[in-house]
């Protein structure tokens, strides 16, 4: 049994505790321990066999049983009976925008729909407009939702999934001695925040043994093309597609396969303009059979005339034109990145301590960090309310005593902007925090009018610094708030106020197109992990890449700015 396949069993029964209405602590024990199973690095079965597994965060006694139970007999006993109580299968109704914890259980128990077919067939028959507060736009909005889920949960992969997966085989690849150069390409390369296939390209003169290792890499890896230039193999019906070339063709090869289509387009067309034929193997001279062999990228772009275009501006979004007049972006990096403004501790729904995360920051060479545990109006996050304030300011006051100058530390908050709009934490409380954050997680689902103007309060709010993940979207899960971001941008404009670039994969919120908007329009950005366990500080690179793919240079980015700079700029 693999990590996952345990975590996955522990995320199950803390949603059937919540859509059971269990206790609030017991449901985050479970989700805690669900995420820290899962991202555990090493083999639970191992540790099981040494009997260490309450060395993990999160497990005590109790749940290190369980974890003994799955490994023995490959079930739980505890979600068996949850199950007899709640059909596991309306867990896929979750998925559903529109449909909490709540709402799964009334439809449950008043309608016994227990499956997607069911609830798409109660919706369309008039039986779940029959239900409280369920108003005909609801009913519209959860058929929506059931469409999008259909075509979105089955096509595309999100972005986390795919570029660990293609890292993976890469590396496999890498190692072949006749390998000569091996790259990511495709959607993948580009970074986008979906992906309908894995492109992996290899430059080998011995182009047989590199398609025999990937034509059998595992059992879990179906083959569906199997050539002696290109082959496809499948994993859980996600296609990853392999083209091998030699060497000398390696920059057309990479140019054709890393895309996009409409960036390609214009790079054949410039070609053309210019006497040439281009594919993945050459430039083709049009008035005769002369050939142009690229061995790099970097020289395709040089016969073009054109500056080197980083992969994620290959969108033909203008990047052409700057690469013509040599006005690319200096684009954010990585490596730029000196701070992370946006992460929770165990004070709230995190799953390690204020010492635990700011070691964590140090040691991925974070200057600073800012611990911004959740307010009590979210109550699923056990938010804090003043008093804990207080009190979590002693501990990180510690926190600071004890690491000394090797990292800052701000104290923050995520507070909740309420259905009605009012914040949870009056003016005073505020004033005393070193960054505030506004955040809008519940009612989501309100008209355009209402929730745009609960925001917009927010960033009026002259105490509030920043806002997460902006539009409360989870990829392909729900949209997110029908917001005006014109008009948010707008606000966020002319208030000063940070908008963020939350780096998890399931946000990546704001997404490319409303970066470059907001930059357009001058406003500031911070990129941010959200961090709930160590382990997350590292999904930065996520939040990077859709920074770059929205044209963010480090003067846009708050967090890439020295401490001095940026302690300046929010006390302003
Ligand atoms: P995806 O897989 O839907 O996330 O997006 P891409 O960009 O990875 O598209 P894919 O896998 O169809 O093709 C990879 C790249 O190869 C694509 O960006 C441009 C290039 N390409 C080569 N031949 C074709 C073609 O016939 N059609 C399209 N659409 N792209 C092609
Ligand atoms: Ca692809
Ligand atoms: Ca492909």
């Amino acid at each position: 049994m693999k990590n996952s396949d345990i975590a996955q069993v522990f995320a199950q029964v803390a949603t059937l505790l919540e859509i059971r209405g269990d206790n609030i602590h017991r449901v985050l024990s479970y989700k805690r321990a669900a995420e820290n199973l899962g991202e555990y690095p090493e083999e639970l079965t191992k540790l099981s066999a040494a009997g260490e597994l309450t060395s993990i965060p999160g497990i005590g006694k109790a749940l290190a049983e369980k974890i003994q139970e799955l490994i023995d007999s490959g079930r739980l006993t505890y979600l068996d009976n949850l199950a007899e109580e709640i059909p596991l299968s309306i867990l896929e109704l979750l998925k559903i925008e529109g449909m909490g914890p709540k709402r799964v259980k009334l439809v449950y128990q008043e309608l016994g729909v227990k499956s997607l077919d069911e609830l798409d067939e109660a919706a369309k028959d008039g039986s779940l407009a029959t239900l409280p507060k369920m108003g005909q736009k609801s009913v519209d909005k959860i058929i929506a939702g059931i469409q999008a889920l259909k075509s979105f949960g089955t096509d595309r992969v999100k972005l986390g999934e795919a570029l660990p997966l293609a890292e993976e085989i890469l590396e496999k690849l890498q190692k072949l001695p006749a390998v000569t150069n091996a790259s990511i390409a495709g959607s993948v390369r580009r970074r986008k925040e979906t992906i309908g296939d894995i492109d992996l390209l290899v430059a080998t003169d011995d182009p047989e043994a590199v398609m025999s290792t990937f034509t059998t890499l595992g059992p879990e890896f179906e083959v569906a093309l199997n050539g002696p230039t290109k082959s496809r193999i499948v994993k859980k019906g996600l296609g990853i597609d392999l083209r091998v070339l030699p060497a000398e063709n390696w920059g057309t090869l990479i140019s054709y396969f890393t895309g996009s289509q409409a960036h390609n387009v214009r790079l054949r067309e410039r070609a053309k303009a210019m006497g040439l034929s281009l594919n993945e193997y050459a430039f083709s001279k049009i008035d005769s059979d002369e050939k142009i062999l690229c061995p790099t990228e970097e020289d395709v772009y040089r016969v073009l005339e054109l500056a080197w275009v980083p992969p994620e501006l290959r969108e033909d979004k203008g990047e052409i034109e700057a690469a013509e007049n040599d006005s690319l972006p200096q684009l954010i990096t990585l490596d730029d990145i000196r701070g992370d403004l946006h992460m929770h501790t165990t004070w709230s729904d995190g799953s390690h301590t204020v010492l635990e995360m700011a070691q964590a920051a140090i040691a991925l060479g974070r200057e600073y960090i800012c611990i911004t545990d959740h307010s009590y109006s979210l109550g699923i996050a056990n938010g804090l309310n003043e008093e804990r304030i207080l009190a979590q300011h002693s501990d990180i006051q510690q926190v600071r005593d004890q690491l000394g100058d090797q990292i800052h530390i701000l104290h923050g908050t995520e507070m909740e902007v309420r259905n009605d709009g009012r914040l949870d934490f009056e003016d005073d409380l505020l004033e005393s925090l070193d960054f505030v954050i506004a955040a809008v997680h519940t009612g989501l689902s309100q008209p355009r009018q209402q929730v745009t103007d609960r925001m917009l309060g927010a960033i009026e709010n002259p105490h509030v610094d920043m806002i997460a993940h902006p539009t409360g979207r989870l990829i392909g899960r729900r949209t997110g708030g029908d917001f005006d971001m014109s008009a948010i941008i707008e606000a966020a404009a002319r208030t000063g106020t940070i908008l963020e670039i939350n780096a998890h994969p399931s946000r990546l919120d704001l997404k490319d197109t409303y970066v470059r908007m907001a930059l357009e329009h001058g406003v500031k950005l911070a990129i941010n992990t959200d961090a709930h366990h160590v382990d997350q500080q590292k999904l930065m690179h996520f939040g990077v890449s859709t920074g770059r793919r929205g044209w963010a240079e480090p003067k846009n980015i708050v967090n890439s700015w020295a401490y001095d700079d940026l302690i300046q700029s929010i006390t302003m």
